[in-house]
C-alpha cells in the first residue's frame, strides 16, 4: 500500500469521527481508491479517499471543478425526486478549509461519502443486474441531457476519438520504447486490419449525423452501485470523465465490459465470448431510461458503439503495453496484453453477429 500517513490526510477533510483505519479499496484502473473507517460514538462511518492520479489529469483544479458541478446537479435531482443524495449520487467531502480537494505539495486526494450497502460488480452476475446498470447509465444520460455542457472542461481531450487513439497506437508501435513490437507483430497486424473501423463514431460526429453530448464515457459495470438489498441501480460513480462525448460511447463501454463471459484481463481466450443475450438485456434497459432524448441515428449506431469502444479499448492496452504499461495499473508481466487480447476476441465475435445486434436494436 502506498505509504502515506492517512491518519493526517483524513485529518484535512471534513470527516466525522475519529480516524480507526484505511485500506486499499476497488478495482479501478486509474485511481488509488481507499476505504476509510472512522469511529463516532461507538458507530462505524465510512468514506472513500481516492489519491487522484495526476499524470492523466495534469490539471486537478479543472478536473475536480467538472466533478463538483457533476455532483452537485445529480444531487439536486436525487433530492427533486425525494431520493436519498447520500446513497444516489457521490457527495465529495470538502477540505477544512473547503476545498474540493487536498495536495500535500506532491499528491492529490479528494474524499466522497461511502455508499454504504451497495456493491459495484466486476462481472454481470445475473442479466437482472446488467439490466439495473443499464437503467443506472441511461438515466445519467437523460439526466446530463439538462447539464449545459459548456460549464465543463475537456480533461481528457479526444477520449473516445478513434481515430487519434489509432494514431498514438501507430506512433508507439513505430517508437517500440520497451522493444515489446516485435513479439505482438500479430496484434498489431489485427489492429491495423480493423483500421477502417475509425471513424464510424468520429465522423458521424463531425458531420453532426449523432449529437455530442455530456456524457459519462467509463460505462463499465463497476462505475455503478445496485443496492444489495433491492438489487436496484442506485448511482453513477467515477465522474473523470463526464465530457462531451456520444451515446453510442456510453452503451458500447459498458456492453465491452458487461457482454463478455469472462473477465476483461482473463489469459484463457477459450474462456472469452460475447454474449449476445446480455447486449440484448442492457439494450432494452438503456432505451427504457434514456428516454426520447436518442435520436434515430444514434439509435441505429449503438452496435457500432459496442464494437467500437471495445476495439479502442483494446487498442489502448495494447498501446500501454508497447509504452511499458504507464497508463492502466497492472498487476502482472503482460497484463495489458491479456486484456488487449479478450478485446480483440470479443470485437471478431461481435463483427460475426453484427446483423443480430442491429436487427435487436429495430
Ligand atoms: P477509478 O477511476 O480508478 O476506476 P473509481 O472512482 O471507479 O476509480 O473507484 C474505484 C472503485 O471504488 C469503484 O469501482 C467502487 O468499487 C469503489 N467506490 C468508488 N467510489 C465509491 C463510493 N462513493 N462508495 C462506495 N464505493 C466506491
Ligand atoms: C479505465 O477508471 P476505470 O478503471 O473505471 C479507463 C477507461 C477504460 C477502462 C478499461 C480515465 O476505467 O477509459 O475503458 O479503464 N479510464 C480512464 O477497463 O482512462
Ligand atoms: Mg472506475
Amino acid at each position: 500500500m502506498n505509504n502515506f500517513d492517512f491518519e493526517k490526510l483524513v485529518g484535512q477533510f471534513q470527516a466525522q469521527g475519529t480516524f480507526s483505519g484505511c485500506k486499499r479499496y476497488g478495482e479501478g484502473h486509474i485511481n488509488d481508491t481507499f476505504k476509510v473507517t472512522m469511529t463516532e460514538g461507538g458507530k462505524e462511518v465510512h468514506y472513500i479517499l481516492q489519491r487522484i492520479n495526476n499524470r492523466l489529469f495534469p490539471d486537478v483544479a479543472k478536473l475536480m471543478h467538472n466533478i463538483e458541478l457533476v455532483t452537485d446537479f445529480c444531487r439536486r435531482s436525487v433530492l427533486a425526486r425525494g431520493g436519498d443524495p447520500m446513497r444516489e449520487c457521490l457527495t465529495l467531502i470538502r477540505t477544512k478549509d473547503g476545498q474540493a480537494y487536498y495536495h500535500d505539495g506532491e499528491n492529490y486526494f479528494r474524499m466522497y461519502v461511502f455508499i454504504e450497502n451497495a456493491t459495484s460488480y466486476q462481472s454481470v452476475r445475473a442479466p437482472r443486474d446488467f439490466y439495473e446498470s443499464a437503467v443506472a447509465f441511461g438515466s445519467f444520460a437523460n439526466l446530463l441531457a439538462d447539464f449545459d455542457a459548456s460549464q465543463l472542461y475537456e480533461v481528457l481531450p479526444d477520449f473516445h476519438n478513434t481515430k487519434v487513439r489509432y494514431a498514438n497506437f501507430e506512433t508507439a508501435v513505430q517508437r517500440d520504447v520497451c522493444g515489446r513490437a516485435k513479439e505482438v507483430e500479430r496484434e498489431i497486424a489485427w489492429v491495423r486490419a480493423h483500421k477502417e473501423l475509425c471513424g464510424k463514431l468520429v465522423d458521424a460526429i463531425e458531420t453532426k449525423e449523432i449529437p455530442l453530448r455530456v456524457t459519462h464515457n467509463d460505462t463499465k459495470l463497476n462505475n455503478v452501485m445496485l443496492d444489495n438489498a433491492t438489487g436496484k441501480a442506485l448511482a453513477v460513480i467515477d465522474l473523470d470523465t463526464v465530457m462531451p462525448g456520444s451515446l453510442c460511447y456510453d452503451f458500447g463501454d459498458s456492453i465491452r465490459f458487461g457482454c463478455n463471459s469472462a473477465a476483461e484481463d482473463e489469459p484463457d481466450l477459450t474462456k472469452v465470448h460475447f454474449v449476445f443475450d446480455l447486449y440484448k438485456t442492457y439494450l432494452d434497459g438503456y432505451l427504457s431510461a434514456v428516454g426520447n432524448g436518442i435520436t434515430a441515428r444514434e439509435k441505429e449506431l449503438l452496435p457500432w458503439g459496442a464494437v467500437l469502444m471495445t476495439y479502442e479499448c483494446g487498442m489502448r492496452f495494447l498501446t500501454d503495453y508497447l509504452e511499458g504499461d504507464t497508463y492502466f495499473k497492472t498487476h502482472r508481466p503482460g497484463h495489458n496484453l491479456d486484456r488487449a487480447h479478450t478485446q480483440f476476441r470479443l470485437v471478431d465475435e461481435m463483427l460475426a453477429c453484427f446483423d443480430k445486434m442491429q436487427e435487436a436494436v429495430k
